[in-house]
């Protein structure tokens, strides 16, 4: 109880000395994502399969359109079956939603928020949980060499 005093105690602190400069914006959204995350309802949480393939001199995630409701519990299962490795970056919607963990076969990542996530080739897997937080559009692509110019670009849409 006396630690948790303390942790409050803190954040006031420095909302009160770095309001000007963002870190405390930072932290108040952690501190609310990290809330979002735990009261979510994981036992109704959706799974949603991204594939990213290649065909030829194409690149691309298929489907190239996810739709998320705000507010509900997601995992997206993002499999690259593809000979090379592949990103999906998303900048803005990763700032969007409250991330629980990334996933793996061989473990799990905390974070607050991620950026880009790399998918290794033949088969990798990474399981994003997460939480859409805003309405509106977001576009992800791959940012490896032209591999946008081949296709691999698509947009989010959370309702
Ligand atoms: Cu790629």
């Amino acid at each position: 109880m006396r630690h948790k005093k303390l942790a409050v105690f803190a954040i006031a602190i420095s909302t009160f000395f770095f309001s000007s400069t963002g870190i405390a914006h930072d932290a108040t959204i952690d501190s609310q994502n990290a809330e979002i995350v735990k009261t979510a309802h994981w036992d109704s949480m959706e799974t949603i399969d991204l594939l990213i393939a290649e065909q030829g001199e194409k690149y691309f995630y298929r489907p190239s359109t996810l739709t998320f409701k705000k507010g509900q519990p997601y995992k997206l299962q993002i499999t690259n079956k593809g000979r090379k490795k592949h990103y999906f970056t998303a900048t803005k919607f990763f700032k969007s939603i409250a991330t629980r963990k990334v996933q793996s076969e061989d473990g799990e990542i905390k974070a607050p928020y991620f950026t880009a996530l790399e998918i290794m080739p033949k088969g990798g897997q990474l399981d994003l949980y997460f939480v859409p937080k805003e309405s509106g559009n977001f576009d992800f692509i791959c940012t490896i060499d032209d591999h946008e110019e081949k296709g691999m670009f698509g947009t989010i849409k959370v309702e």
